[in-house]
């Protein structure tokens, strides 16, 4: 077994794991709402929120922006290569215990730096894979999913599946096929593909049909190789409007759903839901996890929040407790979110320098999902909105409505109605009494 590098995180040594104290406590560095062994409707909190920590925001990331260099003061910023990539995984496994999250995910480039060949690389990967194995055995700290950067080189600046270059599909195909094989070897119970910059940036230099083609080509040959190797986990494709170009091609759920079944992808895959991108994309958050429900495909979730007065992915550590409540009644109305979880795809703010902002960054996370699955049960529980929607609903039980809803209904014979029933009264949709409703929740919960 590796031995953990301590003193690395020496600031925090000695530190016990953050622990629930209760809503009154006013220690920072406690949960105030997510009690890990509480049991809500059958099933802890831990195993409701099945948190992660994102190992590029809250290990790899130092603050760079467009304007500055990095701002984070780390125990390891004196390290460069191999050696940080060990430093920061000795790091990571500290931190979650301290956080007590049962998970982590990673891009490939997070966790080892590139080589000079892609064998270097995948030898650079092997070394810490290696070491992340023996720390996962010890730790029972599980990998949620990885993913593949398909981003960051200069060699992906058309894309990766979606290049116009033959040589890059090749060399990302190389890259997810060891993704994958790392998805099994540690067990990772999901696989990403975000879409890094699978998307285009003028349609002048465009072949779309040709890079869409393209797109499903690759996650054919990625759900193949997944089969021939045994690896079990699920795959799941994670919607974005824009950022890094234009126009991303899994846009949203809608449009990423609608290509999944184009292509025959549907039954391989579920949806990651991002609530930044859901925003970028001009849809709320609870929409997009509902539309990704509705078509049995909500896989997992990227919990973080955008910055409503600013038009990009900011990635904050989510706090509104509107969206995370919101957030988890669509989490229990799935039924959970089977293999998926909350996966804190987010990042302290480039002021938020210290090392124990990392700490506040999660805490303030896990309390807001907590505080909103015990709202979300108990909406659900007392039916607030269920019952709502039944009776606002209520005429396509019935009569003409139910001849419609069972497909009886025809054009001719809906005319027939509607000539009899010249008068048609419909009722109030109550928005305002249901939205203080949920204040009311939000407030006594
Ligand atoms: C980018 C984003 C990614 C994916 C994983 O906006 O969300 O970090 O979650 O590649
Ligand atoms: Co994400």
């Amino acid at each position: 077994m590796v031995k953990p590098n301590m003193h690395f995180l020496n600031k925090l040594e000695g530190m016990s794991k953050i622990s629930y104290e209760g809503r009154q406590s006013r220690n920072p560095l406690a949960f105030k709402h997510y009690d890990a062994n509480e049991v809500i409707g059958g099933k802890t909190m831990k195993d409701h929120l099945r948190f992660s920590v994102a190992y590029w925001h809250t290990l790899t990331a130092d603050g760079t922006d467009m304007f500055g260099v990095g701002t984070m003061q780390r125990p390891w910023n004196s390290y460069s290569g191999m050696d940080l990539a060990k430093v920061r995984l000795d790091a990571a496994f500290q931190l979650f215990d301290i956080l007590d999250v049962p998970y982590f995910s990673f891009h490939d480039r997070d966790i080892a730096p590139e080589g000079d060949s892609l064998q270097e690389t995948n030898q650079h990967l092997d070394i810490i894979l290696k070491r992340m194995k023996e720390y996962m055995e010890h730790s029972h700290v599980k990998l949620l999913w990885n993913t593949a950067n398909m981003f960051t080189n200069p060699r992906f600046v058309h894309g990766a599946a979606t290049s116009c270059h033959a040589d890059v599909f090749a060399y990302a195909a190389a890259q997810v096929k060891k993704g994958i094989e790392t998805a099994k070897e540690l067990g990772a119970e999901n696989y990403v593909f975000w879409g890094g910059r699978e998307g285009y940036d003028t349609l002048l230099n465009t072949d779309l049909k040709r890079e869409l083609d393209h797109m499903a080509t690759f996650l054919h040959m990625a759900v193949d190789y997944a089969k021939e190797i045994g690896y079990t986990g699920q795959f799941l494709i994670e919607p974005k409007p824009k950022e890094p170009t234009t126009h991303q091609y899994d846009t949203d759920a809608a449009t990423t759903i609608a290509f999944l079944k184009q292509y025959g992808l549907d039954p391989y895959f579920k949806l990651n839901i991002e609530a930044n991108h859901a925003t970028l994309a001009g849809h709320t958050f609870e929409h997009e996890l509902r539309l990704a429900r509705i078509h049995g495909l909500l896989g997992s979730v990227d919990a973080n929040q955008g910055n409503t007065l600013l038009g990009w992915d900011t990635d904050e550590f989510p706090t509104d407790l509107y969206a995370t409540t919101l957030a988890m009644y669509e989490i229990l109305q799935n039924g959970g979110l089977g293999t998926g979880g909350l996966n804190f795809d987010a990042k302290v703010r480039r002021a938020s320098f210290e090392l124990e902002d990392l700490l506040y960054a999660h805490i303030a996370g896990m309390d807001a999902f907590a505080k909103g699955l015990r709202v979300a049960h108990r909406l659900i529980e007392d039916r607030v909105f269920e019952d709502v929607i039944k009776h606002r609903y209520r005429s396509f039980s019935e009569g003409i409505g139910r001849d419609i809803s069972e497909g009886k209904a025809t054009f001719h014979t809906l005319e027939e109605y509607a000539l009899k029933h010249p008068i048609i009264r419909n009722e109030s949709g109550r928005e305002e009494q249901l939205k203080a409703r949920l204040n009311q929740y939000i407030l006594e919960e």
